[in-house]
């Protein structure tokens, strides 16, 4: 009787292990076969990315905002969790009911392949990765559970001593056991060819350390001393790329090596453009300092930063390719598919819109883009900086509708102006006490920053000199703090004298607006 009982809780955890193992295969071969579709074609990758598309929108931006760049591995894991459930109980369910567990195996064959297939930029290919993965993970489930050891009544003997553990259940288990160690072995062995023939991580990281930056043919403004505030807790006038903020929809960074980079300009243009990295490398080099902003930057939060870009005007590029008057809506397309509609009255009228391959002296960082990307002062990200750029067509707002615009954005982005109070943000000692952050309002400029304290009079702050109207702006005003609770304010006027509004809305559709406050309790 005990060796009987023993036997099935144990049965059903070989069954699950049988689950786990058959999903394993089923993912080492759904790798190999991406490797010869394409990498976007990857069951997991295009099950996330389809669920970032689906989630209601408030979800997938704090998702965003709350998990910043760790947000696609948080989802990646999230998956792959799920799914080792779900082949756990499929093993089980398989063992009893074979048909059954067949049946729910296809079904998320299915659901993959169709997640894949109905991707941006996907073909009917994109769906076989799944499908034969779903197919190669059946068949592992079937072999591994014919050799499951059955869950007949030990022989009376197995009560007695440790022949219970070397009888025929044993045996049984011993061949599952190696059958499994086979799969395993195999699914390391495909997933591992697959990854080696994508192998373009290796293949990107090589081409961007291999890259050296050409001289500027149009340097930036020197940056006047000064331009660092040199107050604890504000930041510095150029964001270390490291520490630059994220923001993107990608699951796995796109990895396109330079020299397999191409451009294509198309569209409602009189000559079509392919344009090579070294095309690009031997036109007008222009260098320059651009403060980048997120829309869904709440107000006095972290999602800006300002480096320092190198690249090629994309109005030049644009004129080379002569641009028909009617096509008002510049669509740049990602390696990874997502697409941005930037106007094109605002690339063309005379401001530095880039196609930058540098970021603060070194080659574009992938994750900010490698090997070019855009960036166009003034904008918000979402309607102008199109990272791993690779296809811009000229076309109509009334036309072609952009990724974030199909999902409850404006279809205009202009970045507003906003001031943020940096320090202090806790309980500063009484006395003279910095009040200083960074305000910006690319391609206006910063003409004023003002200070008040518990709704007393605006103090105007003392500000930052900056090389130009493009990048954010340094600002402390010194208060004489007094002990107790304070309520401090901070509002910056553009470079055209219009102060930001006070009136607070949320980050959608088009940014957030509303004058920075903070609350201090002075010692
Ligand atoms: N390919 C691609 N480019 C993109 C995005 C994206 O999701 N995919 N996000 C945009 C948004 S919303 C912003 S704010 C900026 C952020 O650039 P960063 O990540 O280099 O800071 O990139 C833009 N470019
Ligand atoms: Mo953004």
């Amino acid at each position: 009787m005990i060796g009987r009982r023993g036997s099935l809780p144990i049965r059903a955890m070989l069954a699950g292990l049988a689950g786990l193992l058959a999903a394993v295969v089923a993912m080492g071969v759904g790798q190999l076969v991406t490797a010869f579709v394409h990498p976007r074609a990857s069951p997991v990758a295009a099950v996330g990315a389809a669920l970032i598309d689906v989630v209601p929108g408030p979800v997938r931006e704090f998702g965003i905002r709350t998990f910043g760049s760790y947000d696609k591995p948080v989802l990646i894991a999230g998956i792959c969790l799920v799914l080792a459930g779900i082949a756990v109980l499929l093993g089980v369910l398989a063992t009893r009911r074979a048909r059954l567990g067949m049946a729910a195996v296809a079904l998320l064959g299915i659901v993959g392949a169709a997640a894949a297939a109905t991707r941006p930029g996907a073909t009917w290919a994109w769906a076989l990765p799944s499908l034969l993965g779903a197919a190669a993970g059946a068949w592992a489930l079937m072999a591994l559970a014919r050799r499951l050891p059955s869950a007949r009544p030990a022989p009376p003997a197995a009560e007695d001593g440790p022949a219970a553990a070397a009888g025929a259940p044993a045996y049984g288990r011993r061949r599952f056991l190696l059958t499994g160690l086979g799969a395993a072995v195999a699914a390391g062995a495909t997933g591992g060819v697959g990854r080696l023939l994508t192998g373009a991580r290796q293949a990107v990281a090589s081409s961007r350390a291999a890259l050296r930056l050409p001289p500027p043919d149009s340097p930036a403004h020197p940056v006047p001393s000064g331009a660092d505030l040199d107050v604890p807790h504000v930041p510095a006038f150029f964001t270390p790329n490291e520490r630059f903020y994220r923001v993107d929809t990608v699951l796995r960074l796109p990895s396109v090596p330079r020299e397999e980079w191409t451009l294509r300009v198309h569209g409602m243009v009189d000559r079509e453009l392919e344009l090579s990295f070294d095309d690009l490398l031997s036109r007008r080099i222009v260098q320059r300092d651009i403060t980048l902003a997120c829309v869904s930057n709440p107000v006095g939060g972290p999602y800006v930063g300002n480096a320092r870009w190198l690249g090629v005007r994309l109005a030049d590029v644009l004129r080379e390719a002569g641009v028909h008057t009617e096509a008002d809506e510049i669509l740049s397309r990602s390696a990874d598919g997502w697409t941005c509609g930037t106007p094109t009255a605002t690339v063309m009228d005379g401001r530095d819109a880039l196609l930058a391959f540098g970021m603060n002296g070194e080659p574009l960082p992938v994750a900010h883009g490698f090997p070019v990307r855009m960036v166009v002062p003034g904008l918000y990200g979402y309607v102008s900086a199109t990272k791993w750029v690779d296809d811009i067509e000229l076309t109509r707002f009334a036309r072609k509708r952009p990724y974030w615009a199909k999902h409850g954005w404006a279809l205009r982005g202009p970045v507003k102006t906003m001031a943020r109070i940096d320090t202090p943000h806790d309980s500063p000692r009484a006395g003279r006490v910095p009040v200083a952050g960074v305000a910006w309002a690319q391609h206006r400029g910063i003409q004023r920053v003002e200070v008040r304290v518990d709704d007393g009079p605006w103090h105007d702050a003392e500000l930052a000199p900056v090389p130009s109207k493009d990048t954010w702006r340094g600002w402390v005003h010194y208060w004489d703090a007094t002990p107790g609770q304070h309520r401090l304010q901070a509002r910056a006027t553009d470079g055209r004298g219009r102060t930001q509004t006070r009136r607070r809305v949320p980050t959608v559709p088009n940014g957030a607006s509303g004058w920075h406050t903070v609350h201090v309790t002075v010692d």
